[in-house]
């Protein structure tokens, strides 16, 4: 009831909320492109596979950003849709279930919401069906605006592969249709070539398969490399669109391409033994912010998913949700190094917990489980007040109602 809402809001309201950075507002106004980047692990940056880059244009462009290495992936069994979730509301995924099927009906403050205040035009772009991860229903209850799926794109047999539209096509026949948006947006996409089994073409492989012998972790590299193309293509379309400059650009990536089954092929990738220690790191995804104009800059603060929504509304001065986030400004120097995992792991400054082992962060090496006890609480407590807001629908006592959405005072 009413009363679980106030033991919510006070958690919220004890945190540290004052977590902000020089960066507020140095983007207000602008367009926002946000880019869920199918299955792309962290491990595939700056690497080289056969003496070639995996991800060329995204270590270029990292280059040119604010590139956050210790950036982890908090998503369940909602996978991308979690992924979604996660990113729009700065709340945490379920722990079982997608949060996309089982609580659409509830109401939430998610980012289009939020924005639409501001003037913003909302949308999400992604070539598959409408009722895949039951978007066509969510993205209304988070307030999009537009939701341009499989039916607004050509999508062809020549033009396909995998689990659909190439990403280069999704990305060109993605330009018409946003050009048509007014602005500022806040668009969406959501690529997918990059998604196991990691099909390709053969005109599409721009690096040689690993040679594993294990087929996914193999092809991975080159569905990951044709990804890095298509994101190349795309951004030389929208500077061709005249949007480049009134734009940021946030990437991120959704989840794990590389599941725990192929710690044999990724022992011999990383030439190293995959204990959970590394397998918890092998949650890293990489998170790309860019904003024309800035120097480029490696941040490796701990931080994950949850974080983006705090971090894009600050940069657009907007504290609106504050009080509603469980994540916290990455730019800020004030906040916590923390990312929690829905199974109650963690990472901080100096622990990896997982597997209810307690490792050092900086060597891997395993230590006494009493020095991540305060981690543990930490992260239940988090992920309690979360699951309790979303299966109680608590937000719907202090929200106004729709379009304002706004906290009751
Ligand atoms: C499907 C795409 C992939 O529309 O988002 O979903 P996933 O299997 O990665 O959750
Ligand atoms: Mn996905």
């Amino acid at each position: 009831d009413s009363t679980d809402m106030e033991s919510a809001q006070s958690y919220l309201a004890q945190r540290q909320q004052d977590v902000r950075s020089p960066l507020f507002g140095a983007a207000e106004g602008k367009n926002v492109f946000l880019i869920s980047m199918e299955s792309l692990q962290g491990f595939v940056m700056y690497r080289e596979l056969n003496g070639q880059a995996i991800t060329p244009y995204l270590n270029a462009l990292a280059q040119d950003s604010y590139y956050f290495d210790q950036f982890y992936h908090q998503t369940g069994q909602g996978k991308t849709s979690d992924s979604e979730f996660i990113v729009d509301n700065s709340m945490f995924a379920l722990p079982s279930g997608a949060v996309f099927f089982t609580h659409t009906q509830n109401r939430f403050l998610a980012t289009p919401q939020i924005l639409k205040k501001y003037g913003y035009t909302s949308a999400s772009f992604h070539a598959n069906d409408a009722t895949f991860w039951n978007r066509d229903l969510m993205y209304d209850t988070l307030g999009y605006d537009h939701f341009f799926d499989k039916s607004y794109y050509e999508v062809t047999e020549e033009n396909s592969v995998g689990w659909g539209l190439r990403d280069k096509d999704f990305f060109e026949q993605s330009m018409p249709l946003l050009q048509q948006l007014p602005q500022p947006f806040y668009a969406k996409f959501i690529s997918l070539t990059n998604h196991f089994p990691y099909e390709y073409e053969p005109e599409d492989a721009l690096i040689d398969p690993a040679e594993t012998g294990d087929a996914s972790v193999d092809n991975y590299f080159v569905t990951v490399r044709y990804f890095d193309e298509a994101l190349k293509h795309f951004m030389e379309q929208v500077k061709d669109a005249g949007l480049y400059e009134d734009s940021i650009f946030i990437l991120y990536g959704d989840h794990y391409g590389i599941s725990e089954n192929h710690k044999k092929a990724m022992a011999e990738i990383l030439g190293r033994e995959i204990t959970p220690y590394e397998q918890a790191q092998l949650q890293r995804v990489p998170l790309i912010i860019h904003i024309p104009g800035h120097e480029g800059k490696t941040l490796s603060t701990v931080g994950g998913q949850i974080d983006v929504r705090p971090t894009l509304l600050h940069l657009l001065g907007i504290t609106d949700g504050d009080h509603l986030s469980f994540g916290y400004d990455l730019f800020a120097e004030n906040r916590v190094p923390f990312a929690i995992f829905r199974d109650g792991s963690f990472v901080n400054e100096d622990h990896v917990y997982t597997s209810e082992i307690c490792y050092n962060r900086a060597d891997g090496s395993e230590i006494e489980l009493a020095a991540c006890e305060p981690g543990i609480e930490r992260a239940g407590t988090a992920l309690n007040y979360s699951d309790e807001i979303i299966y109680g629908d608590l937000l719907r006592f202090i929200l106004d109602d729709a379009p304002t959405n706004a906290i009751k005072q």
